[in-house]
């Protein structure tokens, strides 16, 4: 309801994600509902924490790990319109303050914690008292998926059926595996990429290949969810990477084409099948970018780290 007058909120946090079934397709731009449901797991203590403080200017103030963001930037004008949401228009402007604890050579995006902990910091300031599942459909509004950065653990993303997107939220899975281990490579791309948001409408508006993806995605689903239930590492891992390089297949079959490898990301894959083919039970996921994210367990850790000493581990369902 907006309208309501903010109080400064504590600082929030929300872990970033990684997906083993990704979300690529929206049925609704406007909500971001997706065309398919997918399912992460929560990285722990890596994400954003999230502070809002009202202030008496015409704008908000968008920080961003100690810099102040340009207005004009896309990151910012994103932030903004999610305020909108909240506020009469033109009433109460804030300070987001947001630092990520993501180690920034990890590569990894902070649209899904940042928008997760910014919807926690939301419902704290004007005390709208959400549930869980309402922060998640909050979140989602910002960016998908930070509908799963709302929870810790394994999270599914139900695509939910209704027009309002009510329905259509992260769900916790209750199992937790506290060997795995995922593992970012940082592969070094000075080619800018395609946004994921823009990335994704151009799959679903021109690849023909992008019709089967629902399908693929729900298998995978089962998939992941059996894997999970019953502790099958080479399960969880065989479909998440089949899963990511199946979204990439959509990716690559786009026009004009997305192409978000570039030759080091090639070249690790090709150590990975050759290190699991001498044995090694190791797997790989990859999003809107060059990066990897090898899944693996524990006992496998000092292995890998002689293959991948650049690695950052980070174990998931860890205590610290
Ligand atoms: C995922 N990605 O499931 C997939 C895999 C990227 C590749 O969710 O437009 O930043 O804000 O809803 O959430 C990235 O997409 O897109 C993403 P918007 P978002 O992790």
């Amino acid at each position: 309801s907006p309208g309501r007058v903010p109080v400064t909120s504590e600082e929030h946090f929300a872990p970033s994600n990684i997906a083993l079934c990704k979300y690529w397709g929206k049925r609704d731009t406007q909500l971001n509902l997706p065309v398919n449901a997918s399912l992460s797991v929560s990285l722990g203590y890596l994400g954003s924490h999230t502070r809002l403080v009202p202030i008496d200017y015409s704008a908000d103030e968008i920080w961003l790990n100690g810099d102040r963001l340009l207005p004009s930037a896309a990151f910012s004008q994103r932030i903004s319109a999610f305020l909108d949401l909240f506020r009469a228009p033109g009433q109460c402007h804030f300070r987001v303050t947001t630092r990520n604890s993501i180690p920034t050579a990890a590569g990894l995006a902070s649209s899904a914690s940042g928008f997760a902990a910014l919807a926690l910091a939301v419902n704290d300031s004007f005390q709208l008292g959400l549930n869980t599942e309402q922060l998640s459909v909050l979140a989602r509004l910002g960016s998908g998926s930070a509908c799963r950065s709302v929870f810790k653990g394994f999270v599914e993303w139900q695509m939910g059926q209704r027009e309002d997107g009510l329905d259509s939220h992260g769900v916790v899975l209750p199992e937790t595996w506290p060997g795995l281990c995922v593992g970012l490579i940082k592969v070094d791309a000075s080619v800018k990429s395609t946004d994921s948001r823009s990335g994704m409408k151009r799959t679903v508006e021109t690849a023909h290949l992008y019709q089967s993806w629902p399908l693929q995605a729900a298998a995978d689903l089962q998939q992941l969810r059996r894997a999970i239930t019953v502790g099958d590492f080479t399960l969880l891992g065989q479909t998440a990477e089949h899963n990511a390089l199946s979204m990439h297949a959509t990716m690559i079959a786009s026009w004009p084409p997305l192409v978000y490898w570039q030759p080091e990301s090639l070249a690790c894959m090709q150590k990975i099948w050759r290190l699991r083919q001498e044995g090694l039970p190791v797997y790989f996921t990859m999003d809107a970018g060059p990066n990897l994210k090898l899944l693996f367990e524990r006992d496998q850790l000092e292995e890998l780290m002689r293959h991948f000493p650049d690695m950052e581990v980070i174990q998931p369902f860890g205590d610290d």
